[in-house]
């Protein structure tokens, strides 16, 4: 087991990691993972088999839910290996009772603990393991780079995600069947997202390799997912924004982008 994933390919990560974790997600032993097909069961198994000794597992869905995919990314970089839970959000799964048991906010990512704890929040989630794991770091180093990564990652949520989440849930043909839209709203948002983006691109435009400076962290992983989940939204990087695109290709060709 590897604390640093990434010059490991993803699929070394997940289908052939080699240790599990114990009540408080400490490396505790072989795994031997293995993939299972999805059966559309609720909670189905998608990753890894739990072991039956190692119950944490990460309640969790796939593209485009950009939330989950940050706790993939940051379990990638770290070479930490947690199964995978698949709660199928197409088929409201995370708003049957089972799951509601779990997070009362019907949202993924969860994790559950071995003692039956239920973390939510994909930045709580990540923080957990940061405190078991600390190498390599990725929520900054010394008390000034901790305070840049948080300062990043909740500019990153603010001025990206809170947007472009509106236009997704306000204006997009694909949440319609979820309320009332208000589109006029949404279609607003699309304008500030791009200007963010333009924003964030001015920003890193100084020359600094990554999101919060020169070491890759938290803050590279929400901006992706963010990034992402935005041209999911029909809200591509605006092509004048090269730093910021150059910067999606450096972070996108890590193997961990790929979680
Ligand atoms: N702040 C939460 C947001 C979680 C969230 O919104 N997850 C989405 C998937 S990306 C979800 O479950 N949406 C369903 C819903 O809100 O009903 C986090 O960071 O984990």
């Amino acid at each position: 087991m590897s604390t640093s994933a990434q010059s490991k390919p993803l699929s070394a990560l997940i289908l052939t990691a080699a240790s599990n974790y114990n009540l408080r997600g400490q490396i505790v032993g072989s795994a031997g993972g293995q993939s299972c097909p999805s059966t559309g069961d609720l909670l189905s198994c998608r990753g890894p088999h739990p072991p039956e000794d190692a119950p944490m597992k990460l309640y969790n869905e796939n593209h485009p839910a950009p939330n989950p995919r940050k706790v993939r990314i940051y379990l990638a970089e770290k070479g930490i290996d947690v199964p995978l839970q698949h709660v199928e959000i197409r088929k409201r799964q995370h708003k049957a009772p089972e799951f509601l048991a779990k997070n009362s906010l019907g949202q993924v990512p969860v994790l559950e603990l071995d003692d039956g704890t239920h973390l939510s929040e994909s930045l709580a989630i990540c923080r957990y393991f940061e405190a078991l794991h600390p190498a390599p770091p990725l929520f900054g180093t010394d008390p000034l780079d901790q305070a840049l990564v948080e300062m990043w990652i909740m500019r990153v949520e603010f001025r990206i995600w809170r947007p472009v989440t509106i236009v997704w849930r306000q204006a997009d043909p694909r949440t319609a069947h979820l309320g009332r839209q208000f589109t006029d709203f949404g279609e607003y948002n699309r304008g500030v997202v791009a200007d963010e983006m333009r924003w964030l691109d001015r920003e890193i435009g100084d020359g600094r390799a990554f999101i919060a400076g020169a070491r890759y962290s938290m803050a590279d992983i929400v901006a992706l997912c963010g990034l992402d989940f935005a041209k999911f939204v029909n809200m591509p990087i605006p092509e004048e924004c090269t730093a910021l695109i150059a910067w999606r290709e450096r972070v996108s060709a890590r193997p961990s982008a790929r979680a």
